[in-house]
């Protein structure tokens, strides 16, 4: 679906990937996950709570709290992560090509105020694996530096449907999302955004 990525550092962005029913069924999938994994407040190594609230689905979830960064096989409650809905991994496949799927789906939802600093994706095992994201919702303005910490940065706004892949020279490079439009769609019942990222942790 979609027409084909532009580039920005390194970045492949496909905008529009997923078409409003696509999204919608997306979200549909995304109903039965959020209910038997709840999304929770994380909170950073050195004790600060996040301003996004987190879940995810697959084997292993990423988590954060005291203990430091890392992933786990179960949900803070205990309970095993659901399983990745089908029409995620689609979205993985058809992107990268790949047949290996990912082992974990990070989902986190972004209400007004929240954000997401600079970072590097990098407690996965094997960094040779790309990383998806897929936006839902409102619009998140992405921004993305280097491979080290500073330097020059370029913004870019993500729409609902947009999938981004983060691979090869670019897979340690620092991103985030400076803010969101709340309001801007009309996806989310309560609005917000949502993003999805696809990885190989293991
Ligand atoms: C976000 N995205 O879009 C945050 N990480 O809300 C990420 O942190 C991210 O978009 C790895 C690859 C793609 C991403
Ligand atoms: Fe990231």
């Amino acid at each position: 679906m979609g027409n084909a990525p532009v580039e920005l550092r390194g970045f492949r962005i496909w905008k529009g990937y997923l078409d409003g029913p696509a999204q919608a069924g997306l979200v549909a999938a995304l109903r039965p996950v959020l209910k038997a994994a709840p999304l929770f407040r994380p909170v950073t190594p050195r004790g600060q709570a996040m301003s996004v609230r987190m879940t995810s689905a697959g084997e292993l979830g990423w988590v954060t709290d005291r203990k430091g960064y890392r992933y786990e096989a179960l949900h803070p409650s205990g309970t095993s992560w659901p399983a990745i809905p089908d029409a995620v991994l689609a979205i993985w496949a058809g992107v990268t090509g790949l047949e290996r799927m990912p082992d974990s789906c990070l989902i986190n939802y972004y209400g007004a105020d929240a954000r997401m600093s600079l970072h590097q994706d990098k407690d996965e095992e094997d960094y040779s694996w790309p990383v998806v994201s897929v936006s839902l919702g409102d619009d998140g303005l992405f921004r993305i530096g280097n491979t080290t910490r500073g330097g020059k940065t370029d913004s870019i706004w993500l729409g609902s449907g947009d999938v981004v892949v983060m691979g090869g020279d670019a897979r340690l490079t620092y991103h985030g999302i400076d803010r969101i439009r709340f309001g801007s769609s009309r996806l989310l019942p309560k609005g917000g955004r949502i993003n999805l990222t696809l990885r190989v942790a293991s």
